[in-house]
């Protein structure tokens, strides 16, 4: 299997160690957090990666010794996932330091891994979804200083590979765009994830839906298709509600259905286990529809296709 090492760095309480629970859906840690005492270590295993993560405590009295070289914290990482808690603005000028620091020392190796900032602590109060390229936009309350850091970081970031996001705990979405950005520098697998996509959207235009994403947590597979922008900002916005949704019902049933009427639309959420993976779809359709008829065209001709792909 190969094997890939990620960094966690940032400053103290930028929200590593939650994201990182976050993203494991270890809830129930989250709120008894401490700050991390230098290193600590996590193994996950995603579509035949094995992803070793180093969570780095950004405590003042730990942060130089990660720059050291014998520290081999820096050492072939093969991505920097770097946090920055966009709430705490008088932080920002240590924030950016740091990383300027990371990334000398990196320059002096020769070699500077891609980095992924996440803006950290945009709690979905703060974001609107934009209707283009999923993107997540900051509400008028925090727009300002987004832009204004991701100004400072795009020039603090020229020649290094890097890419910005805005991530909350609160927003597992967001969580999960950001990892798969990560995930799809490190696999050809993610090549599957578009094969999905393919499938996805000819089940979307063969059955005259407006909208269909499929989703399986443990591949990260995370898929979605709209036909127009209209269809895409509220399926997105529908979307972000279904999987906490989802996230609740996953530990009472083991299928799920159900539809919702949403003024001239009906979005249905639907749940499946197959081989140990849970998927969940959810499709938009107009009114008049018929979700039974969908549904069943989409279990006997596209569903087995997919499970295909992803095991
Ligand atoms: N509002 C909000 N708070 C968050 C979020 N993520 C983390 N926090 C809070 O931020 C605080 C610090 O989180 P940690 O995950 O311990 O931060 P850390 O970066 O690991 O800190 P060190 O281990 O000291 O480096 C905790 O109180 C979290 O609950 C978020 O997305 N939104
Ligand atoms: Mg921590």
């Amino acid at each position: 299997m190969e094997q890939k090492k990620i960094v966690f760095l940032g400053l103290d309480n930028a929200g590593k160690t939650s994201f990182i629970r976050a993203f494991d859906e270890n809830y129930n840690e989250i709120q008894n957090l401490t700050p991390t005492v230098r290193i600590e270590r996590s193994n996950i295993e995603i579509l035949d990666v094995s992803i070793s993560r180093w969570d780095c405590g950004g405590q003042e009295k730990f942060r130089k010794e990660y720059l050291m070289e014998e520290s081999q914290v820096l050492t072939e990482a093969d991505y920097v996932l770097y946090f920055i808690d966009i709430m705490a603005e008088d932080r920002y000028d240590e924030a950016l330091g740091y990383l300027k620091d990371i990334i000398e020392a990196y320059k002096l190796t020769g070699f500077i891994p891609p980095f992924m900032i996440c803006l950290h602590k945009a709690d979905p109060s703060y974001i609107d979804i934009a209707t283009v390229k999923k993107k997540m936009l900051p509400r008028w309350e925090i727009k300002d200083r987004v832009n204004r850091l991701t100004e400072r970081l795009s020039k603090l970031l020229t020649g290094v590979s890097n890419s910005i996001n805005l991530t909350s705990i609160y927003d597992r979405n967001s969580i999960l765009i950001a990892f798969s950005k990560v995930l799809k520098s490190f696999t050809p697998k993610s090549e599957l994830i578009d094969l999905v996509n393919v499938i996805l959207v000819e089940f979307v235009k063969k059955n005259d839906l407006l909208a269909s994403s499929i989703i399986e947590r443990k591949s990260l597979l995370y898929t979605e298709f709209s036909v127009d922008p209209k269809s895409k900002e509220l399926f997105s916005a529908l979307l972000m509600n279904g999987l906490i949704f989802y996230e609740n019902i996953q530990v009472v049933k083991r299928i799920f259905k159900m539809t919702l009427l949403i003024e001239n639309y009906r979005v249905m959420f639907t749940s499946y286990i197959k081989n140990n993976r849970r998927y969940f779809l959810t499709i938009m359709a107009r009114l008049e529809s018929d979700l039974t008829k969908i549904i069943d065209e989409f279990e006997t001709k596209y569903f087995d296709r997919i499970c295909t792909i992803v095991d």
